[in-house]
């Protein structure tokens, strides 16, 4: 802490020696600073220039606590196949999050597929081609088709205003992102799967712990499908999960992702091997003891960017306010004409010092070999989701990351 104090007091300093102007975010990120030694309660050491910065960096509990629960495996041999660590992490997660059932999976891409045979569908998907290119391959693995909507250019969500017209006889469901963990309009979606007799799964890979007008947004539409990967707000290594709204499907669930298997010797449908491992259910139940903090510092960090990229002409940080209870999980800034240089002008210069944000995303999932030939995927019908893909940086954001190291990634973002 004492030497990350002393950063910031430094006047900042190109590197021909002219002073540049006073950090507009310095007063944000001295508060940053003090939020970060009171939730660590430890000293912290100046953020180190030669490391690379990544868009993330996994959050990791003390190795001291996770043993003793390797011990315990080590003592059952119960590795896998709804061990007592698989149930036990269900049991909390439902709890945490204030669902009512969840059944957890080796990662989302599988949850996707079991989620979307669970509801036996057959047909076209509407989907959003801005997203991760999981959310459509899992219609492809399914053999159902997906039928590319524009996003609405606040929330770079699925825009249902135009959801209506992308609706024919063999549409069987919606498959929209809480993209970023911002919650999609739930409300909207919802209605018009109503009127016209549609399943909705909620790709919710980016939204554990989002909350929307008092409840988890993950109880909204039929199954909504969380990651655990390594990249994301709560990991588990690798992991996933679906959330459901009765018992009857999450014991269908429970089957599909074990086989198919009803008992011992009889099966009734292709099911796959989706588990979650014991191993990474108990790392999972050790990580759900530091989730708070892992998320306050999030938010710090959030905060620290808006205060300092606010103003920066031509810059836009995707605005999560009114959007109920955020997770942090990603930090998007849109580049727009009015910036200095280009969106990956900007990625190659912030690279060079060795800060690696990421274009999530681009390409748009419609631009991808497997999906280009569809009808709905012409660029030219999809101008936001297009110009989203084209302006859209994500920022380095996880729980370490230190209050000296955004003042660096902010300053060179305001002085490309
Ligand atoms: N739906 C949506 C909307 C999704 O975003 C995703 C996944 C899914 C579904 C499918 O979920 P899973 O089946 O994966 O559970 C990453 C992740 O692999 C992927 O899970 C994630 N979305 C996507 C948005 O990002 P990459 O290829 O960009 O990740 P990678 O390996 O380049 O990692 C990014 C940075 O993170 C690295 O530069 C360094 C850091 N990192 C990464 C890993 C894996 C670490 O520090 N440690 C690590 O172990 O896809």
């Amino acid at each position: 802490m004492v030497h990350m104090r002393r950063a910031l007091a430094r006047p900042i300093r190109e590197a021909d020696g002219h002073p540049l102007p006073e950090f507009p975010a310095q007063a944000a990120l001295r508060r940053l600073e003090q939020e970060f030694a009171q939730m660590l309660g430890r000293p912290e050491t100046e953020a180190r220039t030669d490391e690379p910065i990544f868009v993330t960096r996994p959050f990791l509990p003390p190795l001291e606590e996770f043993e003793p629960l390797l011990r315990q495996i080590w003592q059952t041999r119960i590795l896998t196949n709804g061990g007592p660590f698989h149930r036990e992490l269900e049991e909390r997660l439902r709890a945490h999050l204030g669902v009512p059932h969840i059944a957890l999976f080796n990662n989302a891409t599988t949850a996707l597929i079991v989620a979307l045979q669970a509801l036996g569908l057959s047909g076209e998907v509407i989907t959003t081609p801005y997203s991760f290119v999981a959310t459509s391959h899992a219609l492809l693995w399914s053999g159902l088709t997906p039928v590319f909507v524009d996003i609405d250019p606040t929330t770079l969500n699925l825009d249902p205003a135009r959801i209506e017209a992308a609706i024919t006889p063999r549409t069987c469901a919606i498959l929209p992102v809480h993209c970023y963990g911002r919650p999609c309009d739930v409300e909207g979606i919802g209605a018009i799967a109503d009127r016209h007799g549609l399943k909705v799964i909620y790709d919710a890979a980016h939204a554990f712990g989002v909350r929307h007008r008092g409840t988890s947004v993950l109880n909204h539409g039929d199954l909504s499908v969380l990651s655990f990967h390594a990249t994301k707000v709560f990991n588990t290594f690798e992991g996933g999960a679906i959330v459901c709204a009765d018992r009857a499907m999450k014991e269908r669930i429970d089957k599909l992702k074990n086989f198919g298997f009803d008992d011992e010797t009889s099966v009734s449908e292709i099911g796959l091997n989706g588990k979650m491992s014991e191993l990474n259910a108990a790392f999972g139940l050790v990580q759900l003891r530091h989730i708070d903090t892992a998320l306050a510092r999030r938010g710090a960090v959030d905060a620290a960017y808006r205060e300092g990229l606010r103003g920066i002409p031509g810059l836009r940080c995707l605005d999560f306010s009114g959007a109920g209870e955020a997770n942090y999980a990603y930090f998007p800034i849109l580049v727009g004409p009015d910036y200095p240089i280009s969106r990956d002008a900007l990625y190659d210069a912030l690279k060079r010092e060795g800060i690696h944000p990421r274009r999530y995303f681009s390409p748009l999932i419609s631009d991808f070999p497997m999906y280009r030939g569809l009808a709905s995927a012409r660029r030219a019908d999809l101008p936001v989701a297009a110009a989203a893909a084209d302006a859209v940086l994500c920022l380095p954001i996880y729980p370490d990351l230190d209050a000296a190291t955004v003042a660096r990634i902010v300053r060179r973002i305001a002085h490309p």
